[in-house]
């Protein structure tokens, strides 16, 4: 893996230094792998703490996951940005990805104000889909974060992309994810598909206003 991930340079290195980069990408792999450690266990003791407080979760349930090297690689070559370490820590922001899944629109707001606030995070970026969705209907609320991790001698600010959703937007992105790689669709068919799409996120969308005007009443 760490071999395709430098093959354009590869050919040209001896030894020593291949198994190098190797040692340098497996660190870097770790560390990433900490970071999302490390905030999925923020989200987990938020929700423990609201659960105490609202007698309900506001998490449904958490994702995480590390793109793959080749993930990396192809990403750096599409933004035509160089393949090796630093430009990784510097132009990649979601090597480590972590997905919140909650019931109900407020929490998800509730939840990012809640780790926003706390001060090891600092806010690198933020993008609210949900008050203004892609044009193809997708919604979500994405954060990208730095943390520190504390390592035996040292300490290392990384950053992680954090998605939080609804359960009718993780529902709707999945569908939609798997439905993009269909191939081969004529261009009426594909035309047809994005506006059924569409319509699908706005009937979501739909759901989870509704969903939420309902806790509105009996929480009041
Ligand atoms: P994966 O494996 O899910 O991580 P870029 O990341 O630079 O390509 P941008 O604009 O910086 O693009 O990122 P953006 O729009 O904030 O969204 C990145 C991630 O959000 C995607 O990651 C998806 O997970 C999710 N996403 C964004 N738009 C859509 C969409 O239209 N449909 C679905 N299903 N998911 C979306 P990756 O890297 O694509 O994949």
């Amino acid at each position: 893996m760490e071999t395709q991930f430098f093959k354009d340079f590869v050919s040209e290195k001896s030894a020593e230094e291949i198994e190098d980069l190797a040692v340098k990408i497996r660190t870097l792999m770790t560390y990433y792998r900490c970071a999302m450690y490390e905030v999925e266990t923020k989200f987990k003791v938020l929700n423990e703490q609201l659960s105490l407080l609202h007698e309900r979760n506001p998490i449904e349930s958490i994702k995480t996951r590390l793109k793959s090297v080749n993930s990396i690689k192809e990403k750096l070559d599409r933004k035509n940005l160089p393949a090796n370490i630093s430009s990784v820590e510097n132009n990649m922001y979601d090597v480590a990805g972590i997905r919140v899944i909650c019931g109900f629109i407020d929490d998800i707001y509730m939840l990012a104000d809640c780790l926003l606030k706390q001060d090891d995070i600092t806010l690198i970026e933020k993008k609210d889909y949900i008050k203004n969705p892609k044009p193809n209907g997708y919604r979500s609320l994405h954060l990208i974060v730095e943390i520190p991790i504390f390592l035996c001698d040292d300490k290392k600010y990384v950053k992680v992309e954090v998605q939080l959703r609804t359960i009718s937007m993780e529902t709707w992105a999945n569908l939609e994810h798997r439905l993009r790689y269909k191939k081969n669709l004529s261009p009426e068919l594909l035309e047809k598909t994005q506006t059924a799409l569409l319509e699908c996120a706005e009937s979501s969308s739909m759901i989870d206003e509704k969903m939420q005007e309902v806790r509105n009443l009996i929480e009041l």
